[in-house]
């Protein structure tokens, strides 16, 4: 365990936040003793499923007995580079962090590296040029989830790709620019539906994964464009956003329009339960414990496994979705 400086770690925590408690309710703080030490930079709290994540990651770490730094970028690429820099003045054990967007990201592992600390991806990949500048990946695969997303609709509207009927116009609200989920949602998404050129994707905007913004491209689509067929969205965040919108218009989501979103939180279920959705693909954000086993096996100097990717489901319509346990964010 490297021999940490003598910088107070009340010191280090000022600008670093630690949140106890699992997705849902706040527990109970338990107190943190010994153990490893592991800088987590997050990137903010821009939907239920990041809290979520950050809850998991809070929760496992006290489990464990791991002492954790946490901090929380705010959406702002800089303060995770600040972060990151902190946790190697401090010589932290293991630093982890989800990349808010994929590039920029090679001086600062480099720095690390010359550290000798170990980096955990997770969540969000990164394109650098030297892959072992970090030890492995663990979260979800995007490129997959588009293309359940795709898959669904192919099966949804079969009748219609085998006829020469009017196409199938696809509006697309994607995550945050430069992300890999956003890059990964859109490639396997466009991986099927470019089979079928009756599918048309007519619109395509960020909406940066927030439900406020998914709102305001909603309105102004529905301004713009008619015959809209069908609502890709990368995540459940941005979905609410349009169902407040399309609902302002007396469409019917669901059945006028055919919805297809990513995450799975709880109210995503609710409202594929109630029919105004057609088909939730998981990202599951309860990647705490793993994250943890991880950080300790690279702490005691082992290798892991370069990606893990975390089981996901798929729920549509027509699917026992009284079978669906509660979802916790
Ligand atoms: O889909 C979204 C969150 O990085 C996979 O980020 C995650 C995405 C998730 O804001 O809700």
């Amino acid at each position: 365990m490297a021999v940490k400086k003598s910088v107070g770690l009340a010191a280090l925590l000022i600008g670093f936040m630690v949140i106890t408690g699992g997705c849902g309710k706040p527990k109970k703080e338990t107190p943190v003793t010994g153990g490893i030490i592991l800088g987590f930079s997050q990137i903010g709290a821009e939907s239920a499923w990041r809290r979520c994540n950050s809850q998991s990651i809070q929760e496992a770490a006290a489990a464990a007995g791991i002492q954790l730094l946490f901090s929380n970028a705010e959406q702002k690429q800089e303060n995770q580079i600040k972060a990151i820099r902190s946790f190697i003045a401090y010589q932290v054990d293991v630093i982890a962090f989800v990349p808010i967007v994929a590039d920029g990201w090679d001086n600062v592992l480099q720095e690390a590296k010359d550290a000798g600390i170990p980096v955990l991806v997770t969540d969000r990949k990164i394109d650098i040029e030297d892959e072992n500048l970090y030890a492995g990946f663990i979260g979800t695969d995007s490129v997959s989830e588009g293309r359940s997303a795709a898959e669904f609709l192919v099966k949804k509207f079969e009748d219609r790709l085998t006829s020469q009927d009017k196409p199938i116009r696809i509006v697309e609200l994607s995550g945050t620019t430069g992300s890999s989920p956003a890059r990964g949602r859109a490639q396997g998404f466009r991986e099927i539906i470019d089979q079928y050129p009756q599918f048309q994707i007519i619109y395509s905007e960020s909406g940066d994964f927030l439900r406020s913004k998914g709102y305001e491209l909603m309105r102004s689509v529905l301004k713009e464009l008619q015959d809209i067929d069908v609502i890709f969205s990368h995540n459940d965040g941005m979905t609410l956003g349009v169902l407040d919108a399309i609902k302002e218009k007396n469409i019917n989501p669901g059945t006028d329009i055919v919805i297809v979103t990513i995450d799975a939180e709880q109210a995503a279920i609710d409202a594929l339960i109630r029919g105004e959705v057609n088909c939730v693909i998981e990202c599951n954000p309860k990647t705490g414990p793993a994250i943890m086993q991880l950080a300790q096996k690279l702490a005691g100097g082992d290798t892991i496994d370069r990606f893990i990717h975390v089981e996901e489901a798929v729920f549509s319509e027509g699917d026992d979705l009284s079978s669906i346990p509660p979802r916790g964010y």
